[in-house]
């Protein structure tokens, strides 16, 4: 257990957690809300581990109240949670359904009332199944429902919610849902997917401009990041590492900050239309940062279809989902980002870190995970060494407030500050619950009033 005092973070640090509508919510079929493609997918046989869906999940929907409750408690002053673009428009244009509305409106005026800012996600992945058969993201006209979207959402909430996100890591929705087939909608079109990253790009530039019109909160985009690290030192080692880098680092950031995409990587730009890297490129005021681990590189076998293979690095405790837990490469990142785009970039708030235990409760109902104490203390204290590098950094979010359905993993993978019993839907907070309430509340304690 990690015992020395956090250092002091800055004055109007954000303390929070995040949670996504389709991993937590359930009530699938309430109040009007229309089917998305991860429904489609879910109830697909073969597609999700234990066979299991978020119909219910942790049926947030209807204990968001005991929810804003357990936030309340952890002494966080923002919420990172995401709109279900189904419930709000059930078949993603058109007409509007109320009482998807009156379900965030609920949500954003309780967590307001406990002193929380509301930031709220647009997209994180649960596109309404209407539009995918469409086309999906690979159909520009997607990027103009989702502007639209955009709009009714800001037209009821845009007075009260702090920090709108537009997307939630789109390269992981192009490459994971579009590329590889492992996420919904489920396709396998490798590098023929880069349309998918246009047109999120587009309509992300497209619902800045919505958002603007009717809000004056500040706007912000999720990205994905992972520091690159070369295995092998041969040029096609780095060769692969620089592609690697372009690809999953520099794809959705380049053209946000006015660089065009990544000439390296070789994409088909037809679908690329005069003026819309304008669009894209209009100005943001946070630089959203989902880190989870960083990544080792190397060159392809001979007959691989893709210019790099990744490979796991060595040398560092593993989570449950196998992921390596390297707090350093949260501070390589941030460093990566301050030179590479140096004063064109925004500040940076982590909108996830995060991982995955299994986490069961002992004999006497308590949860207990000191790895996971382990992996925020020194996530938190990279931070803070990256602020002192020099990196503008503005919060911290912790993935996740609650165990939840985890994609195509189900629910096998509990990344919870507060433990989830399915069968029942009881909370139990984690000890790394109280011990981030006792990190916020030393961190808060210090503001001068
Ligand atoms: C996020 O995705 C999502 O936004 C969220 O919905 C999800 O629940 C959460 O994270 C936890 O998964 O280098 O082989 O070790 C995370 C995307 C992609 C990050 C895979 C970690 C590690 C692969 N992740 N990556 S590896």
């Amino acid at each position: 257990m990690p015992h020395a005092p956090m250092p002091r973070f800055p004055t109007r640090f954000r303390w929070g957690v995040s949670t996504s509508a389709y991993q937590i919510e359930g009530a699938a079929d309430t109040d009007g809300r229309g089917v998305s493609i991860w429904d489609t997918f879910a109830h697909s046989p073969g597609r999700i581990v234990d066979g299991s869906s978020g119909d219910v999940a942790c049926d947030h929907y209807h204990r968001y109240a005991e929810d804003i409750a357990l936030m309340a408690g952890l002494g966080i002053n923002a919420y990172r949670f995401s709109v279900s673009w189904p419930r709000v428009l059930p078949t993603g244009a058109g007409a509007v359904n109320a009482s998807g509305l009156d379900f965030y409106e609920r949500l954003v005026d309780g967590v307001l009332a406990r002193g929380i800012d509301p930031v709220a996600t647009l997209f994180h992945w649960d596109l309404p199944q209407p539009l995918e058969d469409a086309g999906g993201w690979l159909n520009r006209d997607t990027a103009h429902r989702f502007a639209e979207y955009a709009d009714v959402v800001a037209a009821r909430l845009g007075d009260r919610v702090k920090l709108w996100i537009t997307l939630n890591e789109p390269f992981i929705h192009m490459s994971l849902g579009y590329g590889m087939g492992v996420h919904a909608p489920g396709r396998m079109l490798l590098f023929d997917a880069f349309p998918v990253a246009h047109h999120q790009l587009l309509g992300h530039g497209l619902a800045t401009a919505a958002l603007r019109d009717r809000s004056g909160s500040p706007v912000a985009i999720a990205n994905n990041y992972s520091p690159v690290r070369p295995v092998g030192d041969g040029p096609a080692d780095l060769a692969a590492a620089a592609a690697y880098e372009a690809l999953h680092n520099r794809l959705f950031t380049d053209p946000l900050l006015g660089r065009g995409y990544p000439a390296e990587l070789g994409f088909d730009d037809a679908v690329v239309r005069d003026g819309d890297l304008d669009v894209i490129a209009a100005p943001i005021d946070v630089l959203g940062v989902n880190y989870y681990n960083p990544i080792g590189v190397r060159a392809p076998e001979e007959d691989s279809p893709l210019p790099f293979e990744p490979v796991p690095l060595d040398g560092y405790p593993r989570t449950a989902f196998d992921w390596p837990v390297a707090p350093d490469g949260l501070r390589e990142l941030l460093g990566w980002l301050h030179r590479r785009y140096g004063a064109d970039l925004p500040p940076i708030q982590i909108t996830e870190s995060g991982c995955a235990y299994d986490d069961r409760p002992d004999a006497q109902g308590r949860v207990h995970d000191p790895d996971r104490i382990g992996y925020l203390d020194g996530h938190l204290r990279a931070v803070h060494a990256a602020i002192a590098d020099g990196v503008d950094v503005t919060g911290y979010f912790v993935w996740s407030l609650l165990d939840n359905w985890e994609w195509a993993e189900g629910f096998t993978k509990r990344f919870g500050l507060v433990h989830v019993d399915y069968p029942t839907g009881r909370r139990t907070p984690k000890s790394s619950y109280a011990w981030l309430r006792d990190v916020i509340a030393t961190a808060r304690r210090e503001i001068p009033r």
